[in-house]
């Protein structure tokens, strides 16, 4: 399960559908171009949180029948409702998905003692392993070393997907933690993040900067810290034009530009305006 996995994204039309076959395209493309480990599916770069439970299940449906066994399926099932999630959870493990995967439960504030209680839940009765999805900066949820050393008790939980720019924290936990799998989140702190030796990483911009990021880790991993951080400087110069022009929706765009039909983003989020939209196409032209 270690290396490189690119957070999904997923096409959808104007209305807000799937497109199936845009989606297939975009799967491709992370395989065949950007040649990464394996693919998160439905995480925050799928826009898991905007869709319906049976979106999510007709999106990791599509995504196993294409990728077959080619790379490794990350699924992410965690919701505030946690029934969807342990039934989320049933679903992708009769798929065949290698590892499912949980954001913390957001917006109510839980205490530790229910956000334990929710990943005990979820893995109840299923046979599968599960990543934390750690984000505190959109979920509000900050757990501490000994509060991730309390859930990794459980057996099946395997690792943590770490989103955060506490390298503190990070060096803590792979410390106290050697067997546990550590997933770098941020994709312009991924030279700092291997450097303390995670397991791999999940990043929103692999969908187009994937071959980018297999060389910084790669090269940081076999010491080669100098060439790595020439990589992550294109890189990070990349992310921050990317950012500042709209995250997924410049990402999709990008991808338009190499005639992957990665469609819309869904609402509240809004589209590009003509002017960023040809701005997309810039940076794909300067980075792809
Ligand atoms: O998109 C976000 C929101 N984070 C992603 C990634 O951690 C999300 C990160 O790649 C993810 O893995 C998922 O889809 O669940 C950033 O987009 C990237 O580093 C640019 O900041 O924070």
């Amino acid at each position: 399960m270690k290396g490189l996995y690119t957070a999904l994204m997923c096409s959808f039309d104007e209305q807000g559908n799937i497109n199936e076959q845009g989606l297939r395209e975009i799967v491709r493309y992370n395989i065949e171009v950007s040649e990464v480990d394996g693919l998160y599916v439905n995480g925050s770069t799928g826009e898991n949180f905007l869709i319906s439970t049976e979106q999510k299940k007709q999106i990791f449906e599509i995504v196993k029948d294409e990728v077959g066994d080619r790379v490794k399926l990350m699924a992410q099932v965690g919701s505030l409702n946690v029934d969807e999630a342990a039934e989320l959870a049933q679903f992708v493990t009769n798929l065949g998905y290698d590892a499912i995967s949980a954001v913390t439960p957001f917006y109510y504030k839980f205490d530790f003692e229910e956000i334990k209680d929710y990943y005990n839940t979820i893995l109840e009765g299923v046979d599968t392993k599960l990543i934390i999805y750690s984000i505190p900066a959109l979920t509000g949820v900050s757990m501490n070393l000994e509060q991730f050393g309390e859930l990794f008790e459980n057996e099946k939980i395997i690792g943590v997907k770490f989103t955060a720019p506490d390298f503190y924290l990070l060096e803590r936990l792979r410390h106290a933690y050697p067997d546990k799998l550590i997933y770098s989140g941020f994709d312009e702190m991924l030279l700092s993040a291997s450097v303390l030796n995670v397991d791999g990483a999940i990043g929103s911009t692999f969908n187009v900067n994937g071959k980018r990021a297999k060389q910084i880790f790669t090269l940081a991993q076999s010491g080669r810290i100098d060439e790595a951080r020439e990589i992550q400087k294109v890189t990070n110069d990349l992310i921050s034009e990317i950012l500042e022009n709209g995250l997924y929706q410049t990402i999709k765009e990008m991808l338009e530009t190499q005639g992957v039909h990665a469609g819309y983003v869904r609402k509240p989020m809004k589209r590009l305006s003509e002017e960023k939209l040809l701005k997309a196409r810039s940076i794909a032209e300067k980075y792809l």
